[in-house]
């Protein structure tokens, strides 16, 4: 296993837990956590005994966004030429269930980057916004098409435009998270979504997640199309057969991820 220096990295039970590790910058994304996170990432996705993931923040922040003092030097040919966010899609490309437990600040990149996961859960103290306007610049990492598709044109433009910060409480009511839990509890809601997760058939999560996320690129009857032939696909599983067969006997399955 590799050796982290911005992130923590530990898993059991087929759950890996992922946590930003800077908080004394509010976990603020600079390329050395983008470099860890796209590693750790692969390395999940290389790891049989990991089915699910948990990606949190140490401190008040989930991430404050990118790292504004490692940035602002910059100019278009570094960021450009180097594709200065490039890691960030490749974390975007992993293939297992990856739930973002939202713990304070989500801000810029940060929003951005729990908009890449599959579940957010938010603290009710958690605080979400696209602030980059304020810095002369927009969304970098996919916020402005990401949040847009979440919760709409009229909210992402409030948040985009204005740069103001919203809390759990209307992140959830409008669309952007998937549930918001009290602070207190989010870790253990967050573990616990993971755990039930985990105890499903692999291929059957990586084709549901697979599905539902080219569902938000490509026309319906084409998203059909893609779900029609992954579901026909599960047919070929051990795990389909057991799964079936369970209910049948009305007994729990035993999945074994074939
Ligand atoms: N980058 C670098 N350092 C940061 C960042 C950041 N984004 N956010 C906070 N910090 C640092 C502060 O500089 C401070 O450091 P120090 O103690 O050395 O002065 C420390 O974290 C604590 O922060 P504050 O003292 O400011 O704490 P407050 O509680 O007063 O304020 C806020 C908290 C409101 C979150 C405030 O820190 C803030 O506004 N941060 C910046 C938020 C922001 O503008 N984010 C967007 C950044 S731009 C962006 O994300 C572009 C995305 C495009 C691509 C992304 C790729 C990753």
């Amino acid at each position: 296993m590799a050796n982290y220096t911005t992130i923590t990295f530990e898993h059991g039970n087929r759950v890996a837990l992922v946590t930003l590790n800077r908080p004394d910058s509010l976990n603020a994304l600079n390329q050395e956590v983008m470099s860890e996170v796209a590693h750790v990432f692969a390395e999940i996705d290389r790891n049989k005994d990991i089915a699910v993931s948990v990606l949190t923040g140490e401190g008040r922040a989930f991430a404050a966004g990118a790292d504004i003092k490692e940035m602002a030097p910059q100019g278009f040919s570094d960021m450009y030429v180097e594709d200065y966010f490039a890691g960030w899609d490749r974390f975007a490309a992993s293939r297992k269930p990856v739930i973002a437990a939202v713990n304070g600040f989500a801000l810029g990149g940060g929003c951005e980057l729990a908009l890449m996961c599959d579940l957010i859960i938010a603290s009710d103290k958690a605080k979400f916004g696209q602030p980059e306007i304020k810095l002369g610049v927009t969304p970098g990492m996919g916020g402005s098409i990401r949040l847009t598709k979440a919760v709409g044109k009229a909210k992402a433009m409030d948040m985009v435009l204005t740069g103001r910060m919203i809390d759990g409480t209307e992140a959830d009511r409008i669309g952007l998270v998937s549930r918001v839990v009290p602070h207190d509890t989010l870790m253990e809601e967050a573990m616990k979504a993971a755990k039930e997760i985990a105890s499903y058939s692999l291929p059957s999560l990586m084709a549901a997640k697979e599905m539902v996320g080219r569902a938000l690129e490509l026309p319906t009857t084409e998203g059909v199309r893609f779900e029609r032939r992954l579901f026909q696909g599960l047919f070929g599983t051990e795990d389909q057969k057991e799964g079936m067969a369970a209910f049948t006997e009305k007994r729990a399955p035993v999945f074994k991820d074939r």
